[in-house]
């Protein structure tokens, strides 16, 4: 069993955020030894443990309190608060800073060749993505009756597949949209990465030492402006 006196932090195990993730709690002087294949790497100077997952998981591991703190992208925390909540669990958790990498948005793309006006040219069609929870709120707000088609991966080739008649999809410089025949025409959800707390209280030792974290990462942050 793990102890539960040190800092348990969640963050991406590999992807598009570890590496930032590990990079920003490195230059406020946290020292990690990762081993690549470990799930949990352990601080050499801070009663600080890493728990490497992927990112679906740490949303929830944050809301359970299973982790104290988590680096997860904002369309990730959304759209499983919004999961959690359809289902009727808890899904407390406290935003400490919104950070300066992760960027993109969830948008909505349709064939090149599709006629499409507005969002309300989808009435009635279906829209392959990962986000349901975040694209049926948009729906919603928009008066819109459109379907969300689940699919955890290629998303973007669901309309040549025929699978869908559009998607919704993460996008940060457009390529991928492009270079599936696809054309970005509404955004639904702008994302960064942010660094959260669990809702239940941390121990006064726990909680000092986020403290005395959060302004050497503003530092850090600041720094690179
Ligand atoms: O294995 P695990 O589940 O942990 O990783 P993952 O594959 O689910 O996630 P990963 O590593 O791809 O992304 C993690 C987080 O990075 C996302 O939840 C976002 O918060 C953030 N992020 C930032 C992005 C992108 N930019 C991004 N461009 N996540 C994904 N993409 C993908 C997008 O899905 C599409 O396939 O990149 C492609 C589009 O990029 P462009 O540059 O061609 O527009
Ligand atoms: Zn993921």
């Amino acid at each position: 069993m793990s102890d539960s006196t040190r800092l348990r932090i969640a963050v991406q195990k590999s992807g598009r955020l570890s590496d930032d993730s590990i990079a920003l709690l490195k230059a406020i002087g946290i020292k990690l030894q990762i081993r690549d294949r470990l799930l949990i790497a352990h601080s050499t100077n801070q009663p600080i443990d890493l728990l490497r997952v992927r990112d679906d998981d740490i949303p929830g591991l944050v809301m359970d309190g299973v982790v104290d703190l988590g680096f997860i992208g904002e369309n990730e925390l959304e759209e499983k608060m919004l999961e959690r909540q359809a289902a009727n669990k808890a899904s407390d958790f406290l935003t400490l800073r919104r950070l300066d990498y992760g960027g993109c948005r969830l948008s909505i793309a349709v064939p090149n060749e599709m006629e499409y006006k507005d969002i309300h040219s989808l009435e009635g069609k279906k829209v392959a993505t990962t986000y349901p929870f975040l694209l049926e709120r948009f729906f919603k707000q928009k008066n819109v009756n459109a379907q969300a088609v689940m699919l955890t991966g290629s998303v973007e080739v669901a309309p040549r597949a025929g699978v869908a008649d559009a998607i919704c999809d993460l996008v940060s410089t457009g390529a991928t949209l492009e270079a599936n025949g696809l054309c970005e025409e509404d955004v639904v959800f702008k994302s960064k990465a942010v660094l959260i707390q669990k809702g239940e209280a941390l121990s006064e030792e726990k909680q000092s030492l986020v403290n005395r974290l959060l302004p050497r990462i503003d530092g850090v942050v600041q720094a690179k402006e």
